[in-house]
C-alpha cells in the first residue's frame, strides 16, 4: 500500500491477552521486573621489571599508554625497577588486555623485552 507522507500510521491494535495491567483506554502497562546490573569487572595492567629495557623508554610508554605525567611515569618506573612489578592502571577487561597488546607490541617494535600482564584487580 502507498501511503502519503503527511498521514499517520495505524495504531496497532491492543492484544488483550497479554499479560500486565490494563489501565483503561485499551493500554497495556507491563509489570516492572527488577534488574540488578554487575558492575564490570575491573583488571590491573602490571609492569614488569628486567635488566635490559631502558628506563627513559619505559616512563615513555607510561606516558604514551597509560597517560601518566612525567613524574608519576617515572615514579612508577623506579618502582618496578626496585620491585620488580608495579600497576600502570585499572581498567575494564577488554581495555586492559588491549593496553597489554599495545605495549607489547611497541616494546617489540623497539627491541626491548618489556613484558606487562593482566590481573583481576
Ligand atoms: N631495570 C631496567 C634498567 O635498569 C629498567 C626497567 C624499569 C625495565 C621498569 C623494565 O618495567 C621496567 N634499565
Amino acid at each position: 500500500m502507498i501511503r502519503m507522507a503527511t498521514s499517520p500510521p495505524p495504531m496497532p491494535p491492543v492484544n488483550p491477552g497479554l499479560p500486565g495491567r490494563d489501565e483503561g483506554e485499551g493500554s497495556v502497562v507491563a509489570e516492572k521486573k527488577e534488574q540488578r546490573v554487575e558492575p564490570p569487572k575491573l583488571y590491573q595492567v602490571v609492569m614488569l621489571n628486567d635488566d635490559y629495557t631502558p628506563m627513559e623508554f619505559v616512563v615513555l610508554v607510561l606516558q604514551e599508554y597509560f597517560l601518566h605525567d612525567f613524574e608519576t611515569a617515572t615514579q612508577i618506573m623506579l618502582k618496578i625497577h626496585h620491585e620488580g612489578r608495579a600497576v600502570c592502571g585499572v581498567y575494564s577487561k577488554d581495555i586492559a588486555a588491549t593496553k597489554v597488546e599495545l605495549v607489547q607490541a611497541a616494546a617489540k617494535r623497539a627491541g626491548h623485552p618489556l613484558q606487562c600482564t593482566l590481573e583481576a584487580a
